[in-house]
């Protein structure tokens, strides 16, 4: 589940101009669970001199929130959750190999926690259209809001891993994504969470409606991290 097909409408250069054409990715297409005018956050250069650096995995540095003081009980949106990370120079977890997923797996079931946010998203919103290589959505539209890299199919075993981290069951009890809560009242079940046993169905990934309030898992941005170590010459990062 590698970054190789980069969403070419996101990719943008490292500059500021990459943190503010970002937002555009916020104007997201469901009215009904978006709260207006909610954009993504800017780095804060001191918090993300001072992030929280739970555990270190190639490179870059983690924390889980029930971890830290500040966000020990927190439940937040998907949204918040982003932008909590991103004020630390981080942003929420992108699972990129199952050796990551494993650790993130582990993180859960050693904490018992219930269920955590990552950076999975839906390609549905504008800029989303007329592109035959996301359709169809439920199995190629996913990706990494976090790094913009695509995620494999959901419906079969990508390359390098040994199993299909989306769980077979749910609401429906059919395999995720079901975009479930779509047939109960209409809200789009588009970002993507690890939940905790909740179906009866083990420690794996669900598609969940945006504004559900959870816990999360930050990783470092090599993006915002650049940009910050770029504009404030010797800060400690
Ligand atoms: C996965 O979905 C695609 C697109 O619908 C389909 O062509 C493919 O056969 C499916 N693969 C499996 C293993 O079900
Ligand atoms: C949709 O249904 C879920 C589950 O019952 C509920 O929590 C949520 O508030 C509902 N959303 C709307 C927009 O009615
Ligand atoms: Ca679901």
């Amino acid at each position: 589940m590698t970054g190789t097909v980069p969403f070419g409408f996101f990719a943008l250069a490292l500059t500021v101009t990459s943190c503010l054409a970002a937002i555009s990715e916020v104007k997201t297409n469901n009215p009904v669970t978006q709260k207006p005018g909610r954009f993504l956050s800017l780095p804060v250069a001191q918090k993300c001199s001072q992030r929280p650096k739970e555990f270190t995995y190639k490179g870059r540095n983690y924390f889980y929130s029930g971890h830290t003081q500040q966000y020990k009980t927190s439940k937040v949106d998907w949204l918040e959750a982003r932008n909590i990370c991103r004020e630390y120079c981080m942003d929420l977890v992108s699972i990129e190999t199952q050796e990551e997923n494993n650790l993130i797996f582990r993180l859960i079931q050693q904490n018992d926690a219930p269920y955590i946010w990552t950076s999975g998203r839906l390609c549905d919103f504008k800029g989303c259209e007329n592109r035959p290589d996301l359709e169809p959505k439920t199995v190629n539209g996913w990706f990494w809001s976090a790094t913009r890299g695509k995620i494999s199919a959901t419906n079969q075993t990508s390359a390098g891993w040994t199993y299909i981290p989306w769980s077979k069951s749910g609401h429906k009890k059919t395999p995720q994504p079901d975009n479930a809560e779509f047939d109960i009242n209409g809200t789009v079940e588009s970002c993507l969470s690890v939940l905790n046993n909740v179906y009866g169905d083990g420690i794996a990934w669900h598609d969940i409606g945006c504004y559900h309030e959870k816990p999360f898992v930050c990783e470092d941005s090599d993006e915002l991290l650049s940009y910050v170590a770029a504009t404030n010459p010797g800060l400690q990062l």
